[in-house]
């Protein structure tokens, strides 16, 4: 439901009338989630009384394919609202933990360094609150300031990287602020890294996963092996930051994503992958990137439901949540 309406909004924020403006285009950079405020799901708490903040990041100036993916954390949200809150696979309402969908963040159009400063503070000042971050992209791009965040707040952690492409480019198309660059630049920081579900690399990012070494899992070997669970825990530390590009799905489940890529994993090694790293590890941090709408409602569906799902293991994980 909407919180909040402003001028030019669409009245009750509806279904249809985000299909309707959908097919508007870019009109420029005022993003129309700027306008007003959506909630997660169906249950809107203060957020004094969240414990976690879904962060949208409508930001997608660094995208090389198909743009779009700015609309990706408004059809989250939209998408939201209909998923059922109880969830049966956890036997919990994720929503009790109290979600609090936070104003997105502006860009500023033209400056990718700015636009990435505006990310950094925006997740700071919700994880100096002692709030758990959920940002929901835009392109892939944002995952190093958010990352960059979390680490000022919280102290050193692992990155559980899960996508199509490596995105380990030392720059693309001229920037180093690309969203084929940002796990480049996190392993020139320092973080242990490692990826899961990978189909697309050069042979320059093989040859630097393999000098830094990155834990590479890619989608081939998954699924002629199988999802190595033990093997994806053991390269990870005790504390992860997980980041999730939604193209590591297979275009058959997700086919709304800027680089669609196929061979990828299905929805339930995702969350099988997910359970077992929450299980054993303290997740920190968490953003969901790359949806880039383009009419396919059960795309969004999935999208809301896993970044809903995550959702409810991190809260068993803390003890916010106990099954039914
Ligand atoms: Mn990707």
């Amino acid at each position: 439901m909407l919180a909040q309406a402003s001028m030019g909004a669409p009245a009750k924020g509806s279904w249809g009338s985000y299909q309707a403006r959908w097919g508007e285009g870019n009109k420029g950079i005022r993003y129309p989630l700027g306008a007003m405020r959506l909630i997660f799901g169906e249950r809107d708490v203060p957020y004094q009384e969240a414990r976690v903040v879904v962060l949208p990041v409508p930001y997608d100036l660094s995208l090389s394919f198909l743009p779009g993916a700015r609309r990706g954390p408004e059809a989250i949200l939209l998408a939201s609202r209909e998923l059922e809150p109880f969830l049966l696979e956890l036997s919990v309402a994720p929503e009790e933990v109290g979600i609090y969908a936070a104003e997105p963040v502006p860009f500023v159009a033209g400056s990718a360094e700015k636009s990435h400063i505006l990310i950094r503070e925006a997740a700071l000042a919700h994880l100096l609150a002692g709030k758990f971050v959920v940002a929901l992209g835009g392109d892939h791009s944002i995952t190093h300031p958010l990352v960059m965040a979390h680490r000022e707040a919280l102290g050193e952690f692992s990155i559980l990287h899960i996508d199509a492409h490596a995105d380990l480019y030392p720059e693309w198309q001229g920037s180093v602020y690309s969203h084929a660059s940002p796990f480049y630049r996190l392993l020139q920081e320092g973080f242990p890294l490692v990826q899961v579900g990978i189909r697309a690399m050069d042979q320059d990012s093989l040859g630097l996963a393999r000098e830094k070494g990155v834990g590479l899992f890619p989608a081939h070997r998954i699924h002629r092996e199988g999802l190595p669970l033990k093997a994806i825990l053991a390269a990870l530390g005790r504390r992860v930051y997980i980041s999730l590009d939604f193209d590591a799905l297979d275009p058959a489940f997700m086919p709304s994503v800027g680089t669609p890529l196929p061979g990828g994993l299905s929805y339930r090694q995702v969350v099988d992958l997910l359970e077992a790293v929450f299980q054993e590890k303290e997740v920190v941090g968490m953003d969901f990137v790359e949806l880039s709408p383009n009419g396919q409602f059960h795309a969004e569906m999935t999208a809301a439901q896993l970044v809903y799902h995550a959702i409810g293991l991190k809260g068993l994980q803390a003890g916010w949540l106990s099954p039914l």
